[in-house]
Formats: C-alpha cells, structure tokens, sequence
C-alpha cells in the first residue's frame, strides 16, 4: 500500500520532467552571474509577477528573511501577523540577524487584518519609538486554512503603507493557490507590494527553492544579504530547471489540489467526532479537530492512520485546532476515498454524504 502523506505539500517530490530537466539544464556559477537557467528563472518569475528583477533563493524561509533584512535595519520595526509563518515558524531569523523587532498584529478568521489595529500600530515619529519600516501579509494565509486574500485587502495595506512611507512584502508561499483560487493572474495579488517571496518547492513539487521578486534596486540589497547568508550558490542551475517547470506548469494545475481539498473537507463533515468548517477550504490546507467525547486522542489517531492506513496527517496541537492536512499532486482523487475509509475504520460511519462528495470528483 503506497503511503498517503498529508502533512504538507513540501513533501511532493520532484515530478519526472523536473528530473529529466535537470540532467539536462545548462549551468554556471551563480556567484558570478553565469548560471544561465537560475538566470532564466529569475527573469521569468519576475516577468509572471510584474517585477523588475528576481533572486533565486535556498527556501522560504530564506526568501523571507533576505527581504526582511533588505527592507529593515537593526531596531525598526515590521507588522505583521501573530499566526504568520514568518513570525512563529521562522526561527525568529528577523531578530536573530537583522535585529528586527516584529510587531504583532492579529490575523482575523479570513486571513486578513484589522486596518485600524494595522493602523494604530504604526510608531509615531518619537525618539522613544522604533522605526516602523515594513508591513508582512501572507497569502495564502496558511494559518488560517489557506485563506486567499484578495486584491482589495492588499490595495488598502498598501495604501496605508504608503501613506507612512512603509513597505510591503508578501510571504506568498503559495501565491498561485491564492490566485487560482481567486481566478486572477498571480501578478494582480502582489502589484502593490514591494516585494514578493514565492515558493517553488511546495504546491508546485520542484525539490528546492523559492524566489524573491522586487524593484531592480530591492534585490540588488538582497542579492548581498543573501551572500552574506550563505546563500550563494554555483551551479545551482540543476535546481531552477525544476523550478522552471515549477512557474510554467504545475501553476496550472492547482486547482485539482483544492478539489480534492474540497472533497476531502466535505467527506470530513460527515464523520462523528470530527469538527470542520467546510466553508473556510478554499485552497489546499484543512485544518480539523477532534470533539472531546472522540474514542481516540489526536496522537492515538493519528498513530494509528500511519501504522495501519500508511497515512501520515500532521497532529496540530492548538487551541482550537488537532490536525492540519494539505492536498497536493501526489494526493489523488483515489487516495481520497482511501483517506475517508480509514477515517471511518478509526472513528465510525456517516459516509454516504462523504462517498458522493468522492463520486462528484471522480465524475468531474
Ligand atoms: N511551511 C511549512 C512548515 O514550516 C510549517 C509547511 O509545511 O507548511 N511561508 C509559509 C506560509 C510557509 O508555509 C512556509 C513553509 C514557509 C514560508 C517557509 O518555507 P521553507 O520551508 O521553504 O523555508
């Protein structure tokens, strides 16, 4: 039985035209500017973003944290969500190389911000205060079941960032979920940003690498933070032809990954003990809880998913939350049926409005 692994989208291997590209792919050494396929990605992931120049980065976490540090120096400030990623899964890189003090602000139920709490914690010109310099958002928001925010939401950020001479960045991991989901081209979510930091190795299987898009001037600052990082690599060339085929295909076909989100949620519903908000899947992540009176704890079950069903699901032990799953192109319309029955095994039935949740994909 082959394993069903859904505890992130960052487990989707490299597909079979990523390998054969990279065998194939010119290459040189980056330091020097020469590697022509990292060249080619750069150019075409800020062409796709409506930028003027891209950088090519290890992870996005990197990518983040090379635009944090070309944005801010040590002491200023930048807002951002409580439940972002790069606030709570970063490794408090911000603070730790750039001495930058984060700012927390709460991330409402449909991703967004409050932008009067956005507004009001904003520092006033005091010599008491800390520069405010920057304003991160993410989207989608992973915390907050992939919620896409939309184009409306990021224009008045902006406009509020502008109005205190601020920037913006996105951490837009999976800024193509978010604009597949919308149904508007992915530059229309990050025209009002100054920078952008998106992640090839997710959603879109290629096996390492994310890249950062911005004003010529944004990454030539970035291009030496990610040198001082450690991040220049040579022929890293092998790596951007997965990424190549990353932005031009398998952006296309995000869509099939919130269906079977979508099916997978609406199967979900209908088992005892499982408490889910279908409404809020509107991308690839789900995120449920198990009621208290469950015959199994979170940890029980998904221990046994994994040694009796070969399913991996991530326990998420927050307040409000026991498991998040994240569909992605290894996770087939089969494997949702497979899901649900083991599901069933484990907690009881209630599957008839799951199956036919299952037979409308399969039909589709
Ligand atoms: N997220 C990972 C874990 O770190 C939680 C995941 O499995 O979802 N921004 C967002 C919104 C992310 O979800 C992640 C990774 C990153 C940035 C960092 O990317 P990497 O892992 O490439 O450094």
């Amino acid at each position: 039985m082959d394993v069903i692994d859904l505890r992130s989208d960052t487990v989707t291997q490299p597909t079979p035209a990523m390998r054969a590209a990279m065998a194939d792919a010119p290459v040189g050494d980056d330091v020097y500017g020469e590697d022509p396929t990292i060249n080619a990605l750069q150019a075409e992931a800020a062409a796709r973003l409506g930028k003027e120049a891209g950088l090519f980065v290890a992870s996005g976490t990197m990518g983040n944290l090379t635009s944090v540090l070309a944005h801010c120096g040590r002491g200023d400030e930048m807002i951002l969500g409580k439940d972002s990623h790069i606030f709570k899964y970063e490794a408090g890189g911000a603070a730790a190389y750039g001495g930058v003090q984060p700012n927390t602000i709460r991330v409402l139920d449909d991703g967004t911000f409050d932008l009067d709490e956005v507004r009001a914690n904003i520092r006033p010109d005091n010599i008491h205060a800390p520069v405010t310099r920057l304003i991160c958002i993410e989207n989608t928001q992973s915390f907050r079941m992939g919620a896409p925010l939309p184009p409306s939401f990021i224009a008045e950020v902006a406009a509020l960032a502008r109005e205190h001479n601020l920037r913006v960045h996105i951490d837009g991991a999976r800024l193509f979920n978010a604009a597949t989901a919308l149904g508007i081209p992915a530059a229309a979510l990050v025209a009002d940003a100054d920078s952008v930091s998106i992640c090839l190795s997710k959603g879109l299987a290629a096996p390492v690498g994310s890249v950062i898009v911005g004003s010529q001037a944004f990454i030539t600052r970035a291009h030496r933070i990610r040198k001082s990082l450690g991040g220049g690599m040579r022929q890293a060339g092998i790596l951007a032809a997965a990424g190549l085929i990353a932005l031009r295909d398998m952006t296309k076909r995000l869509a099939d990954d919130h269906a079977t989100a979508h099916a997978l949620a609406q199967g979900l519903a209908t088992l005892p003990y499982v408490d889910i908000d279908i409404e809020k899947v509107k991308t690839n992540i789900i995120f449920f809880k198990l009621t208290d009176d469950a015959p199994l704890t979170p940890d029980e079950l998904s221990a046994h998913l994994k040694a009796d069903h070969n399913i991996l699901i991530r326990p998420y032990l927050q307040a409000d939350t026991n498991f998040r799953l994240v569909t992605h192109c290894w996770f087939t319309p089969d494997h949702v049926e497979r899901v649900l029955d083991a599901l069933t095994t484990l907690l009881g039935s209630g599957r008839t409005a799951a199956a036919s949740a299952y037979e409308r994909l399969a039909s589709d």
